[in-house]
């Protein structure tokens, strides 16, 4: 079984993230998220996520392409998650691309390319001012 694991915060989830998670269970036969804790959140993007670590959690956990979460408390501990997990394949978004090519020796690295147009951070904004949002493609 081919087990992939990916990482990220999925505040107000869009159709950028399930994009990024489709492809990337789509790489292997069972997909594993860890999930940013509030406080690992605040550290990287300087702001709690509108929902909390339980609800991001609970709906990652009802999409059909996720098998697994866990809470990723630290972005030093990545290799440890990798390790815990038998992860064989690591996958990030390309914003990302990189930054964890030293894991490559524990698991092999793939960077997938982000659905333009689209971010939490964008959304915020949008929700709002009522805008509405349109992404195309998929
Ligand atoms: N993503 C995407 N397209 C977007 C927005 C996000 O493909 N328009 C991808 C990101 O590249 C990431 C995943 O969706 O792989 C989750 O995005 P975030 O919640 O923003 O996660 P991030 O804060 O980048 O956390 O250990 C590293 C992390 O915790 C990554």
């Amino acid at each position: 079984m081919k087990k992939i694991i990916t990482f990220g915060t999925y505040d107000l989830l869009h159709v950028g993230h399930v994009r990024l998670l489709e492809r990337a269970a789509a790489l292997g036969d069972y997909l594993v998220v860890g999930i940013s804790s509030d406080q690992l959140n605040v550290n990287k993007k300087g702001r709690a996520p509108v929902y909390s670590t339980k609800d991001r959690i609970e709906i990652l956990q009802a999409l059909s392409c996720v098998d697994e979460t866990f809470v990723e408390y630290s972005l030093e501990d990545k290799g440890r998650y990798i390790q815990e997990h038998n992860a064989d394949v690591l996958v990030m978004g390309d914003d990302w691309a990189g930054k964890f090519d030293e894991f490559s020796n524990i698991c092999e690295v793939v960077y997938l390319p982000r659905t333009e147009g689209i971010s939490t951070t964008h959304f915020i904004g949008n929700i709002s001012s009522g805008k509405r949002v349109e992404v195309s493609g998929g």
